[in-house]
């Protein structure tokens, strides 16, 4: 019997827009912290013979000792997974991880290079198509290489299960966008085993999901970990998704033309959607005027009052051009945001003016 825990798009990032610094850290980082300790629990109680990170581990090729450093230490409970000179622990259980898109920066083949960082931290990575075998089971892994690459492995090793990380077409981005560069489905269908995949973070056929929210985008995605277990004739017996709880997202909108019982309704909205704990986005639509007549900062004093880890705030101008504020400062106005932004874009602040101009001309 062979029993698989697999994971993916952990987007382990220093700079996070979704957190605070906490403690000198990005709370969002403190957040996959916990999400890592989860994933380790399960694998200990699941009893698995592997633990396979499906990709996108990292945002990119080169991240940096703190990261690569919070990843090895989140799996010091798996003794694949040891650092020097720390003790192997108990439970026997194997860890592979599979690079993915994010952490190539879109080179092909340019994995390789960062395989010299995490052969030094004891587990193995793949970085290119490789079967192995666990327990009489083969298993394909397929990181991030060229369409070519992926459908000669396939072809290579048609009766392999498949676990990788790379882009199917017609699959789901998870905003209703479809996947239209990745290989035909034909590749995939009619094999023996299955093929599961990391890459979007929309649980779907072939994709496990995300094992946390990345950005707004994954909003509403559910996250979790899938476990398989194959019998002694290699067959898949048992697929079980778990859900691994993340930090939720979510986004209140203001439209200058609702009225302002439909806002409370919002505000109530988000508090029964358990703003506590939350990352809220607060998104104004309207005029610039509009926006500056509104209370911005009394709101999301509200929000940070019900306990919300973050708060956002966004402005989307009539002619809808979106202007982000990352970081907000409870004392700012409307000309700071031009000024802010301006700064950011290193541009005049007469320039951002001309937003005021423009808004006011519609
Ligand atoms: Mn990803």
């Amino acid at each position: 019997m062979v029993k698989i825990l697999l994971f993916s798009d952990l987007h382990l990032r220093v700079n996070d827009s979704l957190g605070v610094i906490r403690d000198g850290e990005n709370s969002r980082l403190q957040d996959k912290r916990k999400t890592l300790k989860q994933i380790t629990d399960i694998a200990i109680k699941e009893q698995v013979d592997l633990v396979c990170d499906l990709g996108d581990t990292y945002d990119s090729i080169n991240p940096s000792d703190k990261l690569r450093l919070l990843y090895a230490e989140g799996f010091q409970g798996l003794n694949d997974v040891s650092l020097d000179g720390m003790s192997a622990c108990i439970p026997n259980i194997k860890f592979i991880r599979v690079l993915g898109n994010h952490e190539t920066d879109g080179k092909v083949g340019a994995g390789e290079d960062t395989a010299i960082w995490t052969y030094r931290n004891g587990y193995n990575v793949i970085v290119r198509p490789q079967r192995q075998v666990l327990n009489n089971l083969e298993i394909l892994f397929i990181p991030e290489v060229s369409n070519d690459k992926v459908i000669e492995a396939l072809e290579k090793y048609p009766d392999a299960l498949v676990l990788g990380h790379f882009g199917i077409q017609g699959a789901d981005y998870g905003t209703g966008k479809k996947d239209e560069s990745g290989i035909l489905l034909k590749h995939i269908v009619n094999r023996k085993q299955p093929v599961r995949l990391g890459h979007y973070h929309k649980r779907q056929r072939h994709y496990i999901g995300a094992i946390c929210r990345a950005n707004f985008g994954d909003k509403d995605i559910t996250t979790g970990v899938t476990v398989m277990t194959f019998d002694d004739a290699n067959k898949l017996i048992d697929e079980k998704y778990i859900e691994v709880e993340d930090r939720s997202l979510i986004e209140i909108k203001f439209h200058e033309e609702s009225s302002q019982e439909k806002r409370i309704e919002n505000l109530i909205t988000a508090v029964t959607n358990m703003a506590k704990d939350a990352i809220i986005k607060l998104r104004y639509y309207g005029s610039s005027e509009w926006f500056q007549s509104q209370d911005v900062k009394s709101t999301v004093k509200q929000y940070y009052d019900i306990g919300a880890s973050k708060v956002i705030v966004d402005f989307n101008m009539l002619n809808s051009e979106v202007k982000e504020l990352e970081e907000v400062d409870t004392n700012f106005n409307f000309k700071d945001l031009i000024s802010k932004k301006a700064q950011e874009d290193k541009q005049d602040e007469s320039i951002g003016l001309k937003y005021l101009n423009k808004a006011s001309e519609l």
